[in-house]
């Protein structure tokens, strides 16, 4: 990938961090049935039961990083001389001194998020918000700046017109009864096609919008058990059909669409992967890699990308494809796990960076396709993909991939 100067870089991001011993010590000894012993090291869901504990042992009790190396960003300069065929020679100079992108070819790489006016005083500000339960966003159109709600009770939106160190209590509001602020997922979205951005927020069991500019009330739909909120959350906009709304709990084991339709708030599909919410018992996997929304197979109908495994029984990961109007999979790529996508051929069209995983662990290389919809356009037998994905807007979020309130 080159920018406009010509200097080869690659978007990805390989942080090489050294743990000396990444422990969680006690202090002192337990038995196994406090779930905690000496020198435990805990890992992901290392077994099938998902427990993330491991058997090995150890002794270090003050984990320390002992290096790290920031690879993202680099700047290489590449050496190139023309030749026929073999004599044909690329290398990187290795005299020149491999210097981290300033901030701004950071941001013009989409590596770091820019810089948000946050008073409206056509400067950008320098802070970036704090707090996990709080939403910044441009709710107000006839307000200068960008606004902020605070979920706690009362709920509470800010805008910020007077400077940054000054808030304005714009409005403030009881929550109502069934709102648990504790465990939501907020987005900051127009939902309703109205142009303003709304509250929007995926519970337990339902979804509901307020209205950002009064906190009351916008819609509400309760429509499954009280499954885990953790998860993905975004509103799409599709250009002819208006925003969707859709929910992927990656530990909970649903995927969804929801929609306004003639006022309300309506669940269009749902699908419970899993029949309870027993997480160390789950024998199914349900994530959606980030963005992957959109009309990946050119049927002019957006589709959810979803990495799953084991929603058919038989135990192989399915890279779906749900149309987001019906929920029906109209792609279904068996064996495959997406990592990410990309408009490789600039034809408008994002097509799919994937991985052959034939089984359940999604090893560190593999053999590598492309896929435009369901179609290879491009394999290599083993490699791996290098992928950044730089982290989810503090401003404006329309998606977020959250694990709660935890
Ligand atoms: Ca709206
Ligand atoms: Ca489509
Ligand atoms: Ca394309």
């Amino acid at each position: 990938m080159r920018n406009k100067h010509g200097v080869g870089l690659a978007p990805a991001i390989l942080l090489l961090t050294i743990c000396l011993g990444c422990v969680s010590h006690q202090g002192k000894e337990k038995n196994m049935s406090n779930q905690t012993v000496r020198g435990e090291w805990p890992s992901p869901a290392y077994d099938r039961g998902r427990t993330s504990r491991t058997p090995a042992m150890g002794g270090i009790s003050k984990p320390e990083i002992a290096w790290q190396l920031d690879l993202s960003a680099r700047q290489y300069y590449a050496v190139v001389t023309p030749g026929r065929e073999a004599e044909e020679t690329c290398r990187l100079d290795p005299s020149l001194p491999l210097e981290p992108l300033d901030e701004t070819a950071l941001v013009q790489w989409g590596l770091k998020e820019p810089p948000v006016d946050v008073d409206g005083d056509g400067k950008p500000d320098p802070k970036s918000p704090q707090g996990r339960r709080t939403l910044w966003a441009k709710f107000l159109p006839d307000i200068k700046g960008v606004q902020r709600v605070d979920f706690g009770n009362p709920m509470r939106l800010y805008s910020f017109e007077n400077g940054v160190d000054q808030p304005r209590l714009v409005w403030e509001t009881p929550i109502p009864s069934w709102l648990d602020q504790k465990y939501i997922v907020p987005v900051a979205a127009d939902c309703d096609g109205d142009g303003r951005k709304d509250i929007c927020i995926a519970r337990w069991n339902e979804v509901a919008v307020f209205d950002a500019s009064n906190g009351q009330q916008k819609y509400r739909c309760v429509y499954r058990p009280g499954v885990r909120p953790y998860g993905f959350f975004a509103c799409y906009n599709d250009p002819k059909r208006g925003p969707y709304l859709v929910a992927v709990g990656h530990r909970a084991g649903h995927a969804e669409a929801l929609a306004v339709r003639n006022g309300e708030l309506k669940l269009l599909w749902y699908h419970q992967f899993d029949p309870n919410d027993a997480v160390t018992l789950r024998r199914t996997c349900a994530e959606i890699p980030r963005g992957s929304i959109g009309d990946f197979d050119g049927d002019d109908r957006p589709e959810a990308m979803v990495n799953t495994f084991n929603v058919f029984k038989d135990g192989r990961w399915h890279l779906i494809g749900y149309d987001l109007e019906t929920g029906k999979p109209n792609i279904d790529l068996p064996d495959v796990h997406l990592w990410g996508h990309a408009d490789i051929d600039g034809d408008g069209r994002e097509e799919l960076l994937t991985q052959v995983c034939p089984r359940r662990p999604r090893g560190t290389c593999g053999e590598l396709r492309i896929y435009k919809g369901d179609k290879v356009v491009w394999s290599h037998p083993y490699a791996r993909w290098s992928l950044f994905s730089p982290p989810y807007p503090q401003f404006n979020p329309d998606e977020v991939s959250s694990e709660g309130g935890r």
